[in-house]
């Protein structure tokens, strides 16, 4: 009998670009890039000027250096011969829906955390560290069954080790982390491993002379709470393999924006409307990268004299779209300036916003079960 908890991460591997290359065979083994729009990506090769960014890529990609987040056409110089392929994103939100529903059916209580991540309490269906192993690779068998894709699975007695194990092995890994062996697998990891931990903390933590997360598990813990405050004792915990968070279903995150300030003040349309759009599309990327849905699209704007409004519209149903996105946000701004145009007033900041989140698994699932009787897109 398991009396810690076991806990699985599940992450999918290179996920759109795995997607893509079940849905072309010809692509396997090949360096395979997918970011931007149809439009940019083929206009874009044969002028050799690709616009948009990398959502991700394939792992024989990756050994050029290329990476998510990258400008493609940053990854056209480093592989030209790498196939590129615009973001399919009906495609890739219908098979998270199916691995998501495959998950669930495993745990006790699960929490998608992005478009292919998740968290699953196992803990009352495995009997020992053997038996997690079996049942992990058994959810490893039925993905790659049902939907021709490999992913990464970390077990352990807690989140924050699960999710560094399930990158431990990346692709099609499994890293099985027992309740006794959590502190002596975490030593000799940079700390950078532990989520969350970015280049701050991580310089903070090297002016301490603490490097690894052995060197942050055995320093003083007065000491990081001098220099950390609270954060500070949570990550000296987490380097002693503790971290008792639990697997929480449903969706934590409330709303996601995105702000501009102007180098000038302007009432120039034009360009509100044009920052208001490309705020829109960061919203959005943000939106896919968390796996989520929105009910509401809210502007800011914040004028010359630093008064601040906000404008925002409930629509009928949940969407995923971007045309959605930036169409309300549009309306919005432009409603709002009509009555401003006549004040002469000036805009110092925008931004826009969506809240009333909710994942895009449980929506979906929602969805096809109330069809009939929902009414359809705002
Ligand atoms: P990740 O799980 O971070 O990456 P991945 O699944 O492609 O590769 P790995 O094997 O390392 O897990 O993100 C999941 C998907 O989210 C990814 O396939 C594409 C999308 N994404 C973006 O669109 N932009 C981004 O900057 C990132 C990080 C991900
Ligand atoms: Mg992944």
């Amino acid at each position: 009998m398991v009396r810690a908890r076991v806990i699985l991460h599940v992450d999918m591997d290179s996920f759109f670009s795995a997607i893509e290359v079940r849905e072309h065979p010809e692509l396997k083994g090949l360096p395979v890039v997918v970011g931007g729009g149809r439009e940019g990506i083929e206009r874009g090769i044969e002028r050799g000027k690709l616009r948009g960014v990398v959502s991700t890529c394939s792992y024989e990609a990756r050994k050029y250096g290329i990476h998510s987040a990258m400008a493609l056409s940053r990854a056209y110089k480093l592989c030209p011969d790498a196939k590129f392929l615009p973001v399919n994103m009906p495609l890739y939100k219908r098979v998270s829906a199916r691995i998501m529903a495959i998950l669930r059916a495993h745990a006790d209580k699960m929490e998608q955390v992005s478009i292919d991540e998740a968290f699953l309490d196992v803990s009352s269906r495995v009997r020992d560290w053997a038996d997690a192993r079996a049942y992990a690779e058994r959810i490893k068998a039925e993905i790659l069954d049902k939907e021709g894709l490999t992913c990464s699975i970390g077990v352990a007695p807690n989140k924050t080790i699960a999710k560094i194990a399930s990158n431990f092995e990346k692709p099609d890994g499994l890293t099985v982390v027992e309740d006794g062996n959590a502190r002596e697998f975490l030593a000799p990891l940079p700390v950078k491993s532990i989520p969350g931990v970015g280049p701050k903390t991580e310089n903070t933590l090297r002016q301490l002379g603490i490097q690894n997360i052995g060197q942050l598990a055995s320093a003083d813990v007065q000491l990081l709470v001098a220099r950390m405050g609270k954060y500070g004792e949570r990550l000296h915990l987490i380097a002693n393999g503790m971290d008792d968070s639990d697997v929480e279903p449903g969706c934590e995150r409330k709303s996601l924006s995105r702000e501009r300030t102007f180098a000038e003040d302007t009432d120039d349309m034009a360009l509100l409307e044009e920052s208001i759009a490309e705020l829109a599309d960061e919203v959005y990327r943000a939106l896919i990268v968390g796996g989520f849905v929105f009910r509401n699209v809210g502007i800011k704007v914040k004028y010359a004299d630093f008064k601040v409004i906000t404008r925002a519209r409930t629509l009928r149903a949940f969407h995923s779209d971007l045309e959605t996105l930036r169409r309300v946000a549009k309306e919005l701004i432009q409603k709002e300036m009509e009555g401003v145009k006549r004040e002469g007033k000036r805009i110092r900041l925008v931004g826009v916003r969506v809240s009333k989140l909710s994942l895009l698994g449980y929506q979906q699932q929602r969805l096809f079960a109330t069809a009939a009787t929902t009414p359809s897109a705002d």
